[in-house]
């Protein structure tokens, strides 16, 4: 295969594996399957390229050009990205000093971008008019069928092979502290710690969609639904409970023309859903039948099912229906 070509097969498959793994933090359904499956092709992918991209690395680093260095770290994050992506796969769900294994996965996954880019700008690979040829599209079926191969062997191998991994969600994450909740792990998106709040004096403001507001205290919050739901965070771990509360439906009053429903943290942290989930979101006061630990969101946490874990918010302290679509917020929290 044509150097140019290898180098423009990896150049679309990292960025497929970017745009794939990205999207596949967001999954929170069954039907997001399709992504986490295809994210594991497009991984597959780099590795099914790399005997023909061996060949063009031993002839540059005969040609000592500068940035050579800079290069092999480039290539070095690329191998730790798809280690640390089959470890995780595998079931190796922590790699040390409190850092999950899907963690360093992302971390060195987000490292190759600036290194990526200035590769390509150094050392272009630019794409021909015959580039677009049925020779072409039947290498790229091959490259396909071969990472096809690769993923389908590596499942296999982790399912006959009975690894920790053979359990894992349609998300990739392994199962952790279902109907335990004292087993499953506080986790923080960023930068928030766990406060602790007192129950007698927290309160609860509600803002309906005419501006009117309402303060609960915790007596006010009667757990009156139980709802047996997945909380599934991106750093590769799930666990199912069952957990009580009062229906948002019930709390939040006239909805009228609004589009979201803002949850507001006592830390700030803050996440806005569409009101099409409103049937379905649940203020819980407790899990496994007692009261919220200060972790899990003591006095009371957002339940969302079918949403990923940092949908989840903890220690809510304010609920605001309003006219802005949910999608107004960075996909992905910032703090
Ligand atoms: C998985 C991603 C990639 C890795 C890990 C990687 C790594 C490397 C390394 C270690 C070298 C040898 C040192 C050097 O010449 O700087 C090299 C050379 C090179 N790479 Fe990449 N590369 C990747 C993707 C790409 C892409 C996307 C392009 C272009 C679109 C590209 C174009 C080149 C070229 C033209 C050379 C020089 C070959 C020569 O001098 O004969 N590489 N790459
Ligand atoms: C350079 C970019 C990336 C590469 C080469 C890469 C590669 C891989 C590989 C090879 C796997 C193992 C798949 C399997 O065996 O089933 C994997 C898994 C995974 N990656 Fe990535 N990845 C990249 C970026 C990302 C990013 C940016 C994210 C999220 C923001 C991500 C999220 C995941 C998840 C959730 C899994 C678990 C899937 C499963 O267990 O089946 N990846 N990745
Ligand atoms: N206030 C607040 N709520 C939060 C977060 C946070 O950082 N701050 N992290 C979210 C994330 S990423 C996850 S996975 C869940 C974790 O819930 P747990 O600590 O009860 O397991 O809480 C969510 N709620
Ligand atoms: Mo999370």
């Amino acid at each position: 295969m044509a150097a140019r070509r290898t180098n423009l097969g990896l150049l679309i498959l990292l960025a497929l594996a970017l745009l794939t793994g990205t999207v596949a933090f967001g999954v929170g359904v069954p039907a997001g399957r399709a992504v986490v499956i295809a994210h594991g092709v497009v991984g597959a992918g780099l590795v099914a390229l790399s005997p023909w991209k061996a060949a063009i690395v031993r002839r540059g680093m005969r040609r000592a050009r500068p940035g050579r260095w800079a290069s092999v770290a480039l290539a070095a994050l690329v191998v730790a990205t798809v280690l640390t992506g089959v470890a995780h796969a595998a079931g190796w769900r922590v790699l040390g000093g409190g850092v999950t294994t899907m963690q360093a996965h992302v971390g060195a996954a987000l490292a190759t971008i600036p290194l990526g880019v200035w590769h390509v700008v150094a050392r272009p690979a630019p794409v021909r008019r015959t580039d677009l040829s049925r020779r072409t599209a039947l290498r790229a079926g091959r490259v396909l069928g071969m990472a096809g191969l690769l993923w389908g062997a590596a499942e296999a191998a982790i399912q006959l092979g009975s690894l920790a991994g053979r359990d894992r969600r349609f998300t990739g994450s392994h199962e952790l502290g279902t109907d335990r909740p004292a087993r499953m792990p506080v986790t923080q998106w960023f930068t928030d710690t766990v406060p602790q709040i007192d129950g007698d004096t927290w309160s609860l403001t509600i803002t309906d969609a005419n501006g009117s507001r309402r303060v609960l205290g915790l007596q006010n919050l009667e757990p009156a639904q139980r709802t047996r739901a997945t909380i599934d965070c991106t750093g590769g771990w799930f666990a199912t409970q069952d957990w009580e509360g009062a229906p948002v439906r019930d709390l939040v009053g006239d909805v009228g023309d609004a589009r979201s429903l803002l949850v507001v943290s006592h830390t700030g942290y803050a996440r806005r859903l569409p009101l099409r989930d409103l049937d379905t979101l649940l203020l819980a006061t407790h899990v496994a039948g007692s009261p919220l630990s200060p972790g899990h969101g003591f006095p009371a946490r957002l339940v969302a099912p079918g949403r990923r874990g940092f949908w989840w918010v903890k220690w809510v302290t304010e609920i605001r229906t309003d006219p802005t679509p949910w999608w107004v917020q960075p996909p992905f929290p910032l703090t």
